[in-house]
């Protein structure tokens, strides 16, 4: 099932200003999807800025969730092969219809870092917890 109204949802985004990269297919997301995770019945996609993350360098996170009345709670990143976190702790503002920016991401070092997606769906909570590689 395709998102009912995507033209609304893609004018939205421009009318609050956002550079367009990311790119909104709408719910449920594919699970063939890249930069995607699920959790029970949340499921998440993100795209990031730079779209390259950059050893040191902050990053944005941009996510969609699925359904839309999730809500994104906290988002943290760790090294579970290293015992460590970021130095920093990430914001998160929602942006409407299902969309979250999280700002202040830095992974200081290459490797295997598992990211924390805490949300919340009818006040149940799900932890989506998906491995990205940093080269
Ligand atoms: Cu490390």
């Amino acid at each position: 099932m395709r998102s009912l109204h995507p033209s609304s949802r893609c004018l939205a985004t421009l009318a609050i200003g956002l550079v367009p990269w990311a790119v909104h297919a709408g719910c449920p997301i594919p699970p063939d999807a890249t930069a995607s995770a699920s959790a029970g019945p949340v499921q998440a996609r993100w795209s990031t800025e730079p779209a390259q993350v950059q050893v040191g360098e902050p990053f944005v996170m941009r996510v969609e969730l699925c359904p839309a009345a999730a809500k994104l709670l906290r988002v943290d990143a760790t090294m579970p092969e290293h015992r460590h976190g970021m130095n920093y702790q990430p914001s998160v503002k929602p942006l409407g219809q299902g969309l979250w920016q999280v700002e202040g991401m830095v992974w200081h070092m290459a490797g295997r870092w598992e990211l924390k997606l805490d949300t919340e769906l009818n006040g149940v909570a799900h932890r989506l917890a998906p491995s990205v590689t940093l080269k």
